[in-house]
This record gives C-alpha cells, structure tokens and sequence, in this order.
C-alpha cells in the first residue's frame, strides 16, 4: 500500500501559502505516485493559481491531488502516514487525536519558510513539539547541502531549455497573453509588493535608448505603476507608453503560464517564496521583493541570499546586482544601481543560468521529503 500524505495550507495572504503547497501536493502525486489531500482554508485564493478549482466544494480532485475544504467545525477524518503543516499552521485539535491514536504514528513535519541563512543548516530535521507520543520535526527548505532544498519538477530545466530555444513557442506564448514582441526589446516582468522605489526605475527605463516592454500582472505593484503613469483603473490588457517603456498589465495566469512568462523574460522582479524560486529556475536575472517582516528581520534574509548568490560574480558585477536588490527593498533610487546591473548585463546573465544548474543538480524538495519518510519507516 502507497503511503497517503496530507498537507495542511491556511492563506496568511497573498499566493505563496497556496503557491508552495499546490505544488509540493502535484508533485508528490504525480512523480511519487503517493494519495496526496490538500486541506487548504481560502479556495477563493487557490482558484487565482488553478482556475479548475470549485470554491464550493469541500472535496474535490485536481491534478491527481485530493482537495479538501478546511473547514471549522473540523469534520473527523483518519489521518495519513505523512503529515506536512505547511509554515507553522496550528492543525485541528481532532486530527491530532486521529493521529495520536494510529497504531503506527505518522511523520509529522513543519515545512517552514525558505531562507540562505546559516542557521537553517543546523535547524533542518530537528524535533520540534510534541502531540501526546506525536513528534513533529522541522523541515526546513534551502539553498545549501544540508537543508530540505529547493521545490522542483522533473524535467522542469529541460522543458525550460526546449521553451527558449524555440523562438516561435515563446512569440505564441507571449502573443497568447496579448503582448506583442517587439524586436529589439527588452521584456521584463513584474511582480512585486507595493514599492516607492518603482517611480525611479520606471524613469530609468522611459529614458533609455533601448526599449523595454514591462509585463505586469494584475496585482498589488499595480498601484503604484498607475500613480507613475498618471493612469487609473488598469486591468489585463491595458497598455500605456511613456518614452521607451511600454507598461502591459497581464492576467493572473496559472503557475505553469507564469513559469513560460519568467522564461520568456530577460529579467524577472519577483517576490514572497514561490516566484522568487522559479524565477531562479527560470536562469534569469531577477530581483527580489522580499516579505517585509517585524524589526526589518527580511533584511537579514535577504543579506544571506545575496552572500551566497553572489558568490563567483567579479566586484562591478556583485556590487550592481546587491545594490540594485537593496535599493528595491529600501524603496531607494533604482537608477543608479538599474544602470551599474545593464553594464554587467550578459555577466550577471550567465551567473543567473549558472546558479540555476547548480541548484538543479541538488535534491529537489519533494523527493528529499520522500527519502526522510522512506527512512523514516
Ligand atoms: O504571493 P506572495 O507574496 O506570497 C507570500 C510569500 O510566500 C511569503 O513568504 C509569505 O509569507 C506570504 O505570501 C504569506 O509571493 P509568492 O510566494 O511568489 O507566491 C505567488 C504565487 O503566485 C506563486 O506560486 C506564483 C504564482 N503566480 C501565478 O501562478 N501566476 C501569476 O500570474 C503570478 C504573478 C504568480
């Protein structure tokens, strides 16, 4: 008999919640071939990622996952072999007693959030709580051997490969979602938080001579693309040009749409957990938003991954790429740091494939996650 996995997801905010157990659930079920339910709190907000979903069932399958509404009053059910509560998420009084009262315990983990810092290493695997004889352990993601690794699909690199070299899957791809190539252009998307350092950049890209297409989806840095352009009330496929950028507001496409838009891209901002991770499955420069968190600890995370990704960039190219990140998180000037990045553009181009195939070549996520219960059992 195949193991059965639950994963409990409650949507603080935004998509990453939703966004990182979605996928983990698809995964596990389609290339471990394990009976996955997803217990998810807020199907309004998972429907954005996977318009299949019906937010009025309470049980429903999608991609080989079982979902299930979570509902409160709890309704019993026997817990699974595997249980993951995604980013700390308090699960059901009543299904802790479920899983407290199998006669084998389950392996019950944390999937905590994603971080480069140092301690992580050390914290990966750790007991944390227990439930009655339950024992939960952390299970923490990562960049660096010795930590839970990196959320990726099989054959997610090659599929990526074959995309970009076909230039015409990447004009029917970008045509399907109303944008028009221009050649010559430079494509970039983003998604971002609210951010007062957008204005500067914007300016920067109107007066450059290259011309630049900025693909935005709908979405909270909306608001401040629209202050810039002096616009109102933008939706997919609005457009408006200001010098040499073109500003396109897209769609909220599925997750594997967003993946062909971060590949078709030469640059990605991006934000929160999931995207940050496929834009850099994606081999491009990116720029991370990062989630604003209490006592500005986000900055801590964000010094670590600059630390490790900027390992093995020359000192111009290191210093372009941190002072470009720190600038878009401090809602500082971006023109300075935007026009120091685009002279060490095809640098920091190769760095971006590079850091993609090194991470690649570690254990993705979901099978790490198979191989603690493999031994686990
Ligand atoms: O939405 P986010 O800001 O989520 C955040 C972070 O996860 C953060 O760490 C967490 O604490 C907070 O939520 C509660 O950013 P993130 O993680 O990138 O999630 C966005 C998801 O949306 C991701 O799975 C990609 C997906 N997406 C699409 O599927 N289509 C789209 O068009 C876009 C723009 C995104």
């Amino acid at each position: 008999m195949k193991a059965t996995w639950d994963i409990f997801c409650t949507v603080v905010d935004n998509f990453g919640d939703i966004g990182v157990t979605w996928r983990l659930a698809r995964q596990l079920a389609a290339e471990h071939d394990y009976a996955v339910r997803l217990w998810v709190d807020d199907l309004r907000a998972f429907e954005h990622l996977c318009p299949a979903i019906d937010a009025e069932l309470d049980r429903q399958r999608q991609r080989g996952v079982e979902v299930r509404r979570w509902s409160t009053p709890w309704a019993p059910v026997e817990a699974a072999d595997v249980v993951i509560a995604a980013f700390a998420c308090a699960l059901p009084h009543d299904y802790m007693e479920s899983m407290a009262g199998r006669d084998k315990e389950p392996l019950w983990l944390n999937l905590d959030y994603l971080s480069a810092e140092d301690w992580i290493v050390g914290c990966h695997g750790l007991p944390s709580v227990k439930f009655r004889q339950v024992q939960k352990f952390f299970f923490f993601p990562g960049f660096q051997p010795g930590t839970g690794g990196l959320l990726r699909e099989a054959g997610l690199l090659e599929q990526r490969r074959a995309f970009v070299q076909d230039p015409r899957a990447r004009g029917d791809f970008l045509r399907g979602l109303g944008v028009d190539p221009t050649d010559g252009a430079r494509l970039i998307s983003l998604f971002a938080y609210e951010n007062d350092g957008l204005a500067s950049w914007l300016d920067a890209l109107a007066s450059d001579t290259r011309p630049t297409q900025l693909l935005v989806p709908e979405g909270r840095i909306l608001v401040d693309v629209q202050r810039w352009l002096g616009t109102k009330d933008m939706a997919a496929g609005a457009r408006e040009v200001r010098g040499s950028l073109t500003v396109q507001v897209l769609p909220f496409v599925p997750q594997e749409d967003y993946d062909r838009l971060l590949w078709s891209c030469d640059f990605n901002a991006v934000r929160g957990e999931d995207s940050f991770v496929r834009a850099q499955w994606a081999g491009r420069p990116l720029l991370w938003h990062i989630y604003r968190q209490e006592d500005d600890v986000h900055l801590d995370k964000l010094e670590a991954f600059l630390e490790l990704y900027s390992q093995g960039l020359s000192a111009p190219a290191k210093a372009a790429f941190e002072g470009w990140w720190r600038a878009w998180n401090r809602a500082g000037d971006m023109a300075p740091s935007w026009k120091a990045v685009l002279e060490n553009e095809r640098e920091l181009a190769e760095h971006a494939e590079r850091w993609s195939l090194e991470q690649a070549s570690r254990t993705d996520l979901a099978t790490a996650l198979v191989k603690l219960y493999l031994n686990w059992i």
